[in-house]
């Protein structure tokens, strides 16, 4: 068993000056950073579908690794099961995440595909028992196959929405048996190629009658839970609906569903929406729905959701700080969306890539809290808004100000407002000092 991944000892934290490949530098679990232990602060967690699923294939070309529980039958996905379970005991890492489709054999008719995702669910439940690890989050994959070609709650056919939302029955019921703390939705087909033939209007409201469900399922089943969109703004479609954070606020809002459902910040689909990471957590957090977080980064030069490990600590600082200053996670984590590269073939790489992923990430949370204990950033901000700690400013936001009174009150004392610099400077400095 541990021969699939190379080795068989647990990788354990070995301090900064540390030459072992296979140690954490800077991810100690037990560290208590901002009075948590630092896997209680960051709750990492393994995606089921690239670290276990993903064979080398790209666009222009096969296979170039061959996964040993690679197969389409039962005994195929419990030889996965059972390397999940390797895989998380080698890394010391407690959580992990996956689709209905990652964890069971497809069917022939969608009865043997519910038969197939409940034997299966049965199967990693005994393991969670047995290992103590747990899920994070579960969802359904709504993309994969032909008949969500144009989408599955936004498809002109029914029977394609039924369809999807028998799946999605499955997926949050063996979520909930399995004691998931979140359940996620990924719409990489909801949207449109092009307008020529799409009605937008019908599908957005397909779309929030589709999450309503869930909602409505979430509480008929007791699942306690918290259920999370994912934005992204492109690719697999052309133009997807949940853009990203704002654009996903607005749709929640419009349907009702903005106290129901979270969201769940990629890195690199902020990106690919133009933003940075930091401005999804941010505006996550400043509207009330910040859930949880798929971890990786994108090539700088390529364009395209890469899925990269993040091992990059001067990109990470700012998202990190943005999440805990936004008081950190509750029911979400950070689940390493990420994979190895075509090239990387030892079984030993997959490894490594969360060693390095979970090390940057650690680095970067470490540094994070050191600029929140330190305070310095957080007193510049208060201070620029101070002006507004006035009974006199606060009253123009209370509602009770009409614009013509706001307008007099200059009449009655003539103010010239003098503007103040912004220290952009001076805050990327202090920014230097804690990286
Ligand atoms: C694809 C998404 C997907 C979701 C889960 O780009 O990241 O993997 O996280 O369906
Ligand atoms: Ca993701
Ligand atoms: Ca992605």
């Amino acid at each position: 068993m541990s021969a699939l991944f190379g080795r068989s000892e647990p990788v354990v934290f070995a301090g900064a000056e540390s030459r072992d490949p296979f140690a954490y530098r800077f991810y100690d679990p037990d560290r208590v950073v901002l009075g948590k232990r630092l896997e209680d602060l960051l709750r990492p967690a393994v995606c089921y579908w690239h670290s276990f699923g993903y064979d080398g294939l790209d666009p222009f070309g096969g296979r170039t690794m061959s996964l040993p529980w690679a197969g389409g039958t039962i005994a195929d996905f419990r030889r996965k099961a059972d390397a999940v379970f390797e895989f998380l005991r080698l890394l010391g890492v407690p959580w992990f995440t996956f689709h209905d489709r990652d964890i069971a054999p497809e069917g022939a008719s969608l009865a043997e595909y519910e038969r197939n995702v409940r034997e299966m669910a049965g199967y990693l439940g005994e393991g969670m028992a047995r290992t103590g690890k747990r899920v994070l989050w579960g969802t359904a994959n709504l993309f994969y196959d032909r008949r969500f070609m144009a989408g599955a709650a936004t498809n002109p056919d029914p029977d394609v929405f039924a369809y999807g939302a028998t799946q999605v029955k499955t997926a949050i019921e063996v979520t909930h048996q399995l004691g998931g703390e979140n359940y996620v939705v990924w719409g990489g087909r909801e949207g449109y190629e092009t307008l020529l033939n799409t009605d937008l209007g019908r599908e957005l409201d397909q779309l929030g009658r589709f999450i309503a469900l869930l909602v409505e399922h979430k509480h008929r089943i007791g699942f306690k839970g918290t259920i999370l969109i994912e934005p992204k703004p492109q690719e697999p479609t052309k133009h997807q609906y949940d853009f990203d954070v704002a654009t996903v606020y607005g749709f929640l809002c419009r349907y009702g569903l903005q106290d129901e459902v979270k969201v769940n910040i990629e890195a690199a689909h902020a990106v690919l929406a133009g933003h940075s990471f930091e401005h999804e957590i941010a505006m996550a957090t400043a509207l009330g729905v910040f859930g949880s977080i798929d971890i990786n980064r994108n090539d700088d030069q390529s364009g395209w959701d890469t899925d990269q490990f993040p091992t990059n600590p001067a990109q990470l600082v700012m998202p990190f700080y943005e999440l805990l200053r936004g008081g950190g996670f509750t029911t979400g984590g950070l689940n390493f969306d990420a994979r190895i590269r075509r090239q990387s073939i030892d079984p030993r790489d997959v490894l490594l890539g969360h060693i390095g992923g979970l090390d940057g990430c650690a680095k970067a949370a470490i540094a994070a809290a050191a600029m929140i204990e330190d305070g310095a950033l957080q007193r510049f901000v208060d201070e620029r808004y101070a002006g507004w700690d006035s009974a006199e400013a606060r009253a123009m936001l209370s509602g009770k100000e009409s614009l013509e009174a706001i307008a007099a009150r200059l009449g009655r004392k003539p103010v010239e407002p003098q503007p103040r610099s912004g220290q952009q400077e001076y805050l990327e400095n202090l920014l230097l000092r804690y990286q």
